[in-house]
């Protein structure tokens, strides 16, 4: 069980493509059917091969700030946690609230297969239009706040604004 007494996970920023990580689990910014997409969905497919989108094929999609779970197959990390997050319609649709959602279920998926360390993508940023200054904060303030026992958890971003805006806040 996750134990309240957990020190909150380090937080480690860096950019790059997160289909490379090596770590136990990779969060991937899907769509509610979980059968793939495009930017970071498309890229985590491309790389795990075939077999994921089978396996995703299985488990009967996935609703807005909720987790699932699968193998990463060709990938280095062990797991993928598939995450939906919010489409962007302005901050009055409960999107804030989504987001963070979509965090605190990852982090939660990741415990429940002993994963200590995770690597998230801006979820929401692109394709969704969640403002990246606004949804960093969501992302720093939910993962500070959760108990889990992950004990890191890398941001990746994928272009500089996205760098920035995390570091702003870290
Ligand atoms: N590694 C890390 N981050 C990436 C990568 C990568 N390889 N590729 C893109 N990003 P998006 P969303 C960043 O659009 O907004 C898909 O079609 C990107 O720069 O991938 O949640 C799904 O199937 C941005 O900062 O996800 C859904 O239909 C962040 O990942 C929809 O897009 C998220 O951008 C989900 O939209």
């Amino acid at each position: 069980m996750d134990s309240p007494h957990n020190p909150p996970p380090s937080l480690e920023l860096l950019i790059g493509d997160i289909t490379g990580e090596d770590v136990d689990a990779i969060v991937n910014a899907a769509n509610s059917s979980l059968l793939g997409g495009g930017g970071v969905d498309g890229a985590i497919h491309r790389a795990a091969g075939p077999e994921l989108v089978e396996h995703c094929r299985t488990l009967g999609g996935c609703e807005t700030g909720q987790a699932k779970i699968t193998p990463g197959f060709k990938l280095l990390a062990r797991w993928v946690i598939h995450t939906v997050g919010p489409v962007w319609h302005g901050g009055t649709r409960g999107e804030p609230e989504l987001l963070a959602s979509c965090y605190r279920e990852s982090l939660a998926r990741a415990d429940e297969v002993g994963a200590a360390t995770v690597a998230f993508p801006a979820i929401s940023t692109g394709v969704y239009g969640y403002p990246i200054e606004t949804a960093a904060a969501v992302a720093v303030g939910t993962i500070r706040s959760t108990p889990t026992n992950v004990s890191e958890v890398r941001l990746v971003a994928f272009n500089q604004q996205t760098l920035d805006a995390y570091r702003e806040l870290l």
